[in-house]
């Protein structure tokens, strides 16, 4: 007897597992079954394909009508910080740039100032909701970034942060060490840029990659260089914000160094694209971020598949940039800005967004955990379609719904 059936399912989107990320063509192409079972038992995925009555169990969940997926995966977020930057909107109005008002010590250096004002516990309270708001959406496997502490004792403080919560939810995170985000009034960025370095050797057992922003104004080419080989000696895999609002070679760089993944990319130049053809770094897009940025070049998915590059799509969730955490909203984003097809995006929310932070998700296979999302929707094209609006119905975590929707009222 199995634990819990779920049947009648109108579509049952089956990503392929792979041990390298989708490429080109490859995201394309998305199993979708039609009137699907799945059945689990202890966690785990018994069967998951077109209907069948073969199999018994104590709890049958009636999908009809409903599409069911593998959880979501968010391979880019900034979850732990301190405080918030409403007051930016205001600022921005007014055509104050996202990186003018970094300069004038706001921006990312306000959340610095808010995450090292803040205890452990209130920031665990604080990305505890947020956390939550996600596996709400659907996301059961979250990349969570350092980066507001800009010291060794306050990235610490929100790498232990992040931990916890993986360790109270276990749920899959992936902890990245963002130390270089921004360059503290009181320093320069060759000084701080080499305290960063330093600061790699104690960090790199609570943190799970190395990652840096390369942008005009923050670390330059050279430095994020610098910092990547020096992260990858110590046995971190390195991540890097590149080309996001100015084109700086960040993508070649990525693709040189072979990092785990190149987020952002609204800038990256055609001889990046090109060189992705021969190169396994996962392009995480962020197109929340560009919507949130006002701007109205957004990142050259289709350029990047035309060159057989690798894609994901993440949220980038954080306070000054991307002020979502609903990975469902991007996803629309995603269909209407990156012209990306539902298949396409479905494969950069789930299998390609693990590979871009090494996690075992997105995939529906014999043998893999029971991390589900039924959906109130009828089919995959829906989700994209209806948007900025939450249709998870039920979220299962190793067999067990852990979310429950119902809009009835009380
Ligand atoms: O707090 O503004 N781009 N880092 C790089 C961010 C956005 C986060 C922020
Ligand atoms: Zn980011």
């Amino acid at each position: 007897m199995n634990d819990l059936i779920i049947q009648n399912i109108a579509e049952l989107i089956l990503p392929k597992k792979t041990d390298l990320p989708l490429k080109g063509q490859e995201l394309a192409e998305l199993n979708i079954v039609k009137n699907g079972t799945v059945v689990i038992n202890e966690g785990k995925i018994v069967y998951a394909g077109p209907h069948t009555d073969d199999y018994e169990a104590h709890e049958v969940i009636d999908a009809t009508g409903k599409t069911v997926s593998p959880s979501l995966v968010d391979a880019h977020t900034h979850l732990v910080h301190g405080g918030s930057r409403e007051h930016e909107m205001s600022l921005k109005r007014q055509g104050v740039s996202y990186l003018e008002i970094l300069e004038q010590g706001g921006g990312i250096l306000s959340t610095v100032k808010a995450t090292r004002e803040a205890s452990e516990d209130e920031l665990f309270k604080k990305a505890e909701h947020e956390l939550l708001r996600m596996i709400h959406h659907g996301v059961l496997s979250v990349e969570s970034k350092s980066g507001y502490g800009l010291d060794l004792e306050n990235e610490l403080k929100q790498l232990r942060v992040s931990k916890a919560l993986e360790e109270k939810y276990g749920i899959q995170m992936k902890h990245t060490y963002l130390g270089p985000h921004a360059v503290p009034k009181d320093t320069d960025s060759e000084t701080f840029l080499e305290q960063c370095i330093q600061d790699l050797d104690a960090v790199k057992d609570i943190a799970d990659f190395a990652d840096i922003f390369c942008e005009t104004g923050v670390f330059t080419i050279e430095q994020s260089r610098k910092y990547m080989i020096a992260a990858k000696e110590l046995g971190l895999p390195v991540k890097i914000h590149a080309d996001e609002i100015d084109p700086l070679g960040g993508l070649e760089l990525a693709i040189e160094q072979q990092a785990i993944s190149a987020d952002h990319l609204v800038a990256a130049s055609e001889a990046g694209k090109k060189a992705l053809a021969d190169s396994d770094t996962v392009c995480v897009l962020l197109p929340g971020t560009t919507f949130y940025l006002n701007k109205n070049e957004y990142a050259d998915a289709r350029g990047m598949l035309d060159n057989n590059g690798a894609i994901a799509i993440a949220t980038d969730y954080n306070p000054g940039s991307c002020v979502t955490n609903n990975l469902q909203l991007v996803m629309s984003i995603a269909a209407l800005k990156l012209k990306l097809t539902p298949k396409e995006i479905w494969n950069a929310v789930t299998v390609n967004a693990a590979k871009a932070i090494d996690v075992d998700a997105g995939t529906l296979e014999i043998g893999d955990a029971a991390n589900l999302v039924v959906w109130h929707a009828p089919n995959h094209e829906y989700i994209p379609y209806h948007y900025g609006v939450n249709h998870a119905e039920k979220v299962i975590h190793n067999g067990k719904v852990i979310v429950n929707h119902d809009l009835a009222l009380n």
